[in-house]
Order: C-alpha cells, then sequence, then structure tokens
C-alpha cells in the first residue's frame, strides 16, 4: 500500500496530535530501517497504522480481546495496553494488511517483547523518540539510537518503568521480560 493511501485511511481514526505524532513515527522509523538495514516501505507502514486503535471505545477493545482469545492477562492491565494487540487485529481485518511482520510490530509496539524482531525494534523506539515526544531522557535515548539501537530500547525501557513506578501504576509483565531480555544481552 501507498503512503498516502494509507495515511488517509489512518487519519480519521487519530486526533490531530496523534496524526502528528504518527507521521513523526513515520519519518523517523524510516531513517531508522535506512541506517539499520531493514525495508523502508514496511517500517513506513508499520509506523503508519501502529496507533490505529488508540480511540477505539474500552468495551470494543475489551470485546476483541476476549473474543480473538488475545492474552486474558491484558484485561488485568492497564487499558492503555489494549490499544496495541487490538490495533494489529484490526489493521488486519479492516484494513486489509496482512504482513505477519507488520502486524507484530504493531502488536507489540507498546511494551516490546523478548526476542523482538528488527521492525519491532524499529517501531518500539521510534514510538518512543519521534520529534514531537519530550519525555524526561528522551535526548540521551536519540543520542544512543544512532549508535546501539539495543541500547536505546534498554533504556527508554527503564525510563518507562521508573515513570510507571512513580505513578504507582502497575507493569505489564511483557514490559519486564522485554527489560530482562535486553539486560541479559549486554552481559
Ligand atoms: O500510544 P503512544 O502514546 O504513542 O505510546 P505507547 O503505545 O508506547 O503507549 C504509552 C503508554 O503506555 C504510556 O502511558 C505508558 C504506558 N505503558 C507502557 N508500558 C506499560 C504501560 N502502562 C502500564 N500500565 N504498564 C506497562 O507495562
Ligand atoms: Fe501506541
Ligand atoms: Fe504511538
Amino acid at each position: 500500500m501507498e503512503r498516502d493511501k494509507a495515511l488517509s485511511i489512518v487519519k480519521p481514526h487519530l486526533t490531530e496530535k496523534r496524526y502528528i505524532h504518527t507521521i513523526g513515527v513515520m519519518e523517523t522509523a524510516v531513517d531508522l530501517a535506512k541506517k539499520y538495514g531493514y525495508d523502508e516501505k514496511k517500517a513506513e507502514l508499520a509506523a503508519i497504522f501502529h496507533d490505529y486503535a488508540k480511540y477505539r471505545p474500552e468495551n470494543e477493545m475489551k470485546s476483541i480481546i476476549i473474543e480473538q482469545k488475545m492474552p486474558k492477562e491484558l484485561l488485568d492491565f492497564h487499558p492503555e495496553l489494549w490499544h496495541a494487540p487490538v490495533g494489529s487485529y484490526l489493521v488486519k481485518t479492516e484494513v486489509g494488511i496482512e504482513d505477519v511482520d507488520i502486524l507484530n510490530a504493531i502488536t507489540y509496539h507498546t511494551t516490546g517483547r523478548p526476542n523482538m524482531t528488527l521492525l519491532e525494534k524499529i517501531i518500539f523506539i521510534a514510538d518512543y523518540i519521534e520529534p514531537n515526544r519530550n519525555f524526561p531522557g528522551v535526548e540521551q535515548v536519540r543520542d544512543l539510537v544512532k549508535t546501539n539501537l539495543d541500547g536505546a530500547i534498554l533504556q527508554s525501557l527503564k525510563n518507562t518503568i521508573i515513570y510507571l513506578t512513580k505513578k504507582n501504576a502497575t507493569i505489564y509483565p511483557d514490559t519486564l521480560y522485554t527489560y530482562n531480555y535486553f539486560i541479559k544481552m549486554k552481559e
């Protein structure tokens, strides 16, 4: 699918701010695909659709999680996590994208997972560092990604975990498994 067509499909599902974020993720993902040697068109498409389900009503996402037999555990954690796997499902069923690499990159863009593919890493970190983001510590992660993709992901996970603990939020197990995976990789 061409970029403009993909953007025109996703736009009505997003707010203006989220659409600008999506463009930022798209441009960042294409840059990273160039840098780390991945199919730029696939990275572009995955980025465009990564937040497709961000504004679906919670009850609709909940039904999809149950009906599609996604991990039930998701329902015990923050609904903010649901748009990633549900988005992957809806991009497949509503938009007709069947590429499993793209669908997995959407599924895991919020938590990551151990053994992430290169495309999953690109979308995960592009989502975190795109130019409109201003998390504390994002500048350090932007620097790291220039030389060390895995190091940048690990740093972003540390930042997210610290942010969540400060809020007394629960941490979804996949986030911790991903963190452990990247820590062990350094050993
Ligand atoms: O959809 P975006 O805002 O672009 O970014 P995202 O899909 O990475 O979602 C970020 C939100 O998800 C942010 O508010 C932190 C939250 N989050 C990430 N990992 C976890 C989490 N929330 C909980 N409760 N547990 C997690 O493990
Ligand atoms: Fe997201
Ligand atoms: Fe996003």
